[in-house]
């Protein structure tokens, strides 16, 4: 089953980006060397736009006031919907590389914004290389699952260390970090939900903030490609203010909390607990409970986003066997959308 070993072989691929960093940015570095940019936008479809996403809130808290960044769907640059800033770099993010809308959208900001366009792919040959000014390809991804898994999680690694390198200097004690990390939570999910009655299962809860939010819209695509399964998310504490009543006695929640309001965060859990629903907490804050994924990382940045990605899309895959159905060929699902120009 190539999806499932494509989950559990994440921090291997980690491995592997962090040793072939150098070559992999070099472009992408200069582009930042050979321009001021007064915008980092990002865009990308699907899994893609979740990655722009947690990429644009992770670059805006890395930078610390120095650069804006902004993620954009592919949709709303293609047809019209919005405009890049001009003098701005339009980084495109697309694990094949030919996704209709994003290279719409990396052509116009080019021609009608002037903007540098970049990329970030998992495919050297596709088209949205050959049009990009600067560009990286991981060419050792060869993702045989439709789903994206380890394409999303290592786009998301090699540009959060990108802008580690860029704005802070520490890329590689941080990949050091993420690749321990990721180790731990890889195992520590396998166990914790080893135990859960997936077929008793038909309603998840995916809660945070930010780059964990990202994360959180993330799982919902997953579990939602995979497992057909019902998903709802929401910044943690907005789950109060009315989504909250759907609870029931087949609801599983994660919560991805973060160090500011994690406090706040975990009463969301005694909450959803009242109500018979189930609660896992996936975070850094060390407590050994059987409801908590745990994880050491402990520089409060949210540049652990995307490895919280991995329980999630391990949710997703557990649901879809549970339910008979094969998570490696998905219901109604291409492996990209591209349309007729
Ligand atoms: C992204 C994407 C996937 C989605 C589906 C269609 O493609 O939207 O996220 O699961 O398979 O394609 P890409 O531009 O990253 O290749």
């Amino acid at each position: 089953m190539s999806t499932k070993d494509e989950i559990l072989i994440q921090p291997f691929v980690f491995k592997k980006i962090k040793e072939n960093y150098e070559n992999l940015v070099q472009s992408l570095k200069k582009a930042f060397e050979e321009n001021d940019f007064s915008e980092i936008g990002l865009v990308g479809c699907g899994s893609s736009y979740y990655l722009a996403m947690g990429l644009a809130f992770n670059i805006n808290r890395l930078s610390r006031g120095k650069i804006t960044a902004k993620a954009y769907t592919g949709s709303e640059i293609a047809f019209g919907l919005t405009k890049v800033r001009a003098n701005s770099i339009l980084i495109g993010l697309s694990r094949s590389g030919v996704s209709t809308e994003t290279i719409k959208a990396l052509k116009k900001a080019k021609n009608e914004s002037n903007a540098i366009i970049a990329c970030i792919t998992c495919s050297p040959e596709s088209r949205m290389m050959e049009e990009a000014d600067y560009s990286s390809a991981i060419n050792f991804i060869e993702e045989r699952s439709i789903v994206m898994t380890q394409s999303f999680t290592s786009m998301a690694f090699l540009g959060t260390m990108l802008f580690h390198d860029l704005f802070i200097g520490n890329q590689s004690e941080y990949a050091a970090d993420i690749i321990m990390a990721a180790r731990i939570i890889v195992d520590s999910m396998q166990n914790h939900f080893r135990d859960l009655y997936f077929e008793n299962i038909d309603h998840y809860v995916f809660l945070g903030y930010y780059e964990y939010y990202a994360a959180a819209m993330e799982g919902l695509i997953k579990s939602s490609e995979m497992a057909l399964t019902q998903v709802d998310v929401f910044p943690t504490l907005e789950y109060r203010h009315g989504p909250k009543a759907k609870v029931h006695k087949n609801t599983l929640a994660v919560i991805l909390p973060n160090h500011i309001t994690e406090s706040e965060e975990e009463k969301i859990a005694k909450e959803i607990e009242l109500l018979d629903g189930k609660v896992f907490i996936v975070s850094s804050k060390i407590e050994a409970s059987k409801q908590h994924i745990n994880y050491p990382y402990n520089r409060n940045d949210f540049s652990d986003w995307f490895i919280r990605v991995m329980p999630l899309q391990w949710l997703g895959y557990k649901k879809a066997v549970s339910s008979g159905l094969n998570p490696d060929s998905p219901k109604n699902l291409d492996r990209v959308v591209q349309l007729e120009e």
